[in-house]
């Protein structure tokens, strides 16, 4: 069926549609507004803009950017609290840059998308949505991020568990844990952050961790009234202060590639444990031995000093089994649980990486089946096959050391300049060709394997089952900037309007 023929009632058709309102379609949707662009369409599967900072609202929970970072370059807010925020600061922020743009009017909420299908004789893109209605569009941006789909381990026994669960992407705010005894798998970002919220809370809490991570202060501090008032009278002062920010985390990709560096911290922040935790039987288990900075460095203040509490335990057996009202472990101790708090982290296996939903692009190309082995993209923006189609922090652009905003950011300004120059041209789509993308992954594989990341004794959720990383970029962020800060004309294949069949088989398809 032809898109043309699809059409319905239901059916709106736009330039270009936009999956995803956090930070990264919103983004798009300032630049495409700025680009004078407003035949576009942004579609969200919540009843809110913030994406990620919409949907995790767990107690504590916070960004490990400092927030005048972690936030639009073109948008500075000269009102950051501390120097890093709570997530209620920041989606106000995102809700406050929504407003001041003006894209709510061109947001429709409530908008899961369920399929993406390219016609390429119409060369048009057809958006299902759970609704039933479809959007038509020359373009389209994937910007629902890669940690998107909650991971629910397939623990044994877990469907007879007859108390709560609660995953940290959809905590349960009605749920008074005063007076239960909790047991909390997970010890990453999210877990670090509730942990101490949970154990204020709790009766008894159990923290069951499968790896340690590595831990560094949190430099809390808050911005004073007079630090607020000379960054809103002198915008020159906070870019300053950004730039200054910027740098210091950029000096950070340094150890990424000398593991050997990054060892040489170790040694004290092992002390800080020690210094934190008072049992020595439960700090030597909050020591990692992997490598600093193989899986994600966390921040915390308050994570340690939790284990020194009456009413928190630290368990590191596997769990073997769940019950009724139970937890057993690998050692065969048993748990009793009214509460399971699962802080596992987000699905990353490449078939629903970005997205939970079926992709077909030009005839032959299913996203699933092309990503079966690894999520590939070039510029982690465009992906052979799948012409206009755009992905915002798409394959190999997460960040270990510094903001994922200045990334998207960048990546926004090469979708920009892919859009005006088909419009240039007159063209209907541009493709990027497989030989471009596959040298580019080669190269980019070769330079992550003397990162810490690959030699650094760990697994995480950057690598796949096989080892491979195709989370993260291996460079500093300014050369990310540089390599996306126009579109390379001959990286492409552009498709003429009208196709002849003989321009079909110039393309060799
Ligand atoms: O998830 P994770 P997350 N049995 O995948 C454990 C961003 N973020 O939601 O390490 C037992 O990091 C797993 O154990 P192991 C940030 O990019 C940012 O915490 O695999 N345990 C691990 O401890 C971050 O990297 C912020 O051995 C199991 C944990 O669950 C990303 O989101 C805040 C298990 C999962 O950790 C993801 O963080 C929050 C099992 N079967 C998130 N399965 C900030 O900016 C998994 N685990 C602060």
């Amino acid at each position: 069926m032809t898109s043309q023929a699809r059409i319905n009632v239901q059916t709106r058709r736009v330039k270009v549609a936009i999956v995803g309102g956090g930070f990264g379609g919103l983004c798009m949707a300032i630049k495409l507004r700025e680009a004078g662009i407003d035949d576009f369409l942004l579609l969200e599967k919540g009843d809110d803009v913030g994406g990620t900072w919409n949907h995790n609202s767990y107690p504590g929970a916070a960004c490990d950017v400092q927030s005048h970072m972690y936030s639009f370059s073109f948008e500075g807010n000269p009102d950051w609290s501390h120097r890093y925020s709570g997530q209620q600061e920041i989606h106000s922020y995102i809700n406050g840059v929504t407003e001041k743009h003006g894209i709510r009017q061109f947001t429709r909420f409530n908008a899961e998308v369920t399929g993406a299908h390219f016609d390429d004789k119409a060369a048009l893109w057809t958006l299902d949505l759970a609704d039933g209605s479809q959007v038509i569009c020359q373009h389209w941006v994937l910007a629902s991020g890669p940690l998107h789909v909650p991971s629910f381990p397939n623990f044994k026994g877990i469907d007879k568990f007859q108390g709560k669960i609660i995953h940290s992407a959809q905590w349960d705010h009605g749920y008074d844990m005063a007076g239960k005894k909790v047991v909390s798998i997970g010890t990453g970002a999210s877990a670090i952050q509730y942990v101490p919220h949970v154990a204020k809370e709790a009766e008894h809490l159990t923290v069951v961790q499968r790896t340690p991570p590595w831990i560094i202060p949190r430099d809390e501090r808050a911005y004073s009234g007079l630090s607020k008032w000379m960054f809103r009278r002198f915008p020159a002062l906070r870019k300053l202060h950004r730039l200054r920010l910027y740098l210091s985390n950029e000096a950070r990709v340094v150890p990424i590639f000398k593991p050997r560096l990054a060892k040489l911290a170790e040694p004290a922040l092992k002390a800080f444990i020690r210094y934190q935790v008072k049992d020595k039987e439960t700090a030597r288990k909050l020591i990692p031995s992997y490598t600093l900075g193989c899986k994600r460095i966390l921040i915390s203040n308050n994570y340690y000093p939790t284990f020194n509490r009456d009413n928190v335990s630290l368990v590191t057996e596997g769990v073997k089994e769940i019950r009724e009202n139970s937890i057993v472990f690998s050692d065969g101790t048993e748990q009793q649980a009214d509460c399971l708090v699962l802080g596992t982290g987000f699905i990353v296996d490449p078939r629903i990486y970005m997205k939970d939903f079926e992709i077909t692009g030009l005839p032959g190309h299913r996203l699933q089946d092309d990503w079966k082995d690894a999520a590939e993209a070039y510029l982690g923006t465009t992906v052979s096959g799948y012409p206009n189609m755009f992905q915002l922090v798409g394959p190999n652009t997460g960040l270990g050391h510094n903001s994922i905003i200045f990334m998207i950011e960048s990546q926004v300004r090469y979708v920009i300049d892919a859009i005006s120059k088909l419009d240039q041209r007159g063209d209907a789509w541009l493709d990027v060709k497989q030989d471009v993308q596959n040298r580019y992954n080669d190269k980019l594989q070769e330079e992550l394997k003397g990162t810490v990341w690959q030699n650094g004794g760990c697994m995480s959720w950057y690598q796949q089952a096989d080892g491979r990383n195709t989370a993260l970029w291996p460079h500093a962020t300014f050369q990310f900037m540089a390599r996306t800060w126009r579109v390379n004309m001959k990286d492409y294949d552009w498709q003429p309007a009208v196709v002849p069949a003989t321009a079909k088989a110039s393309l060799g398809r």
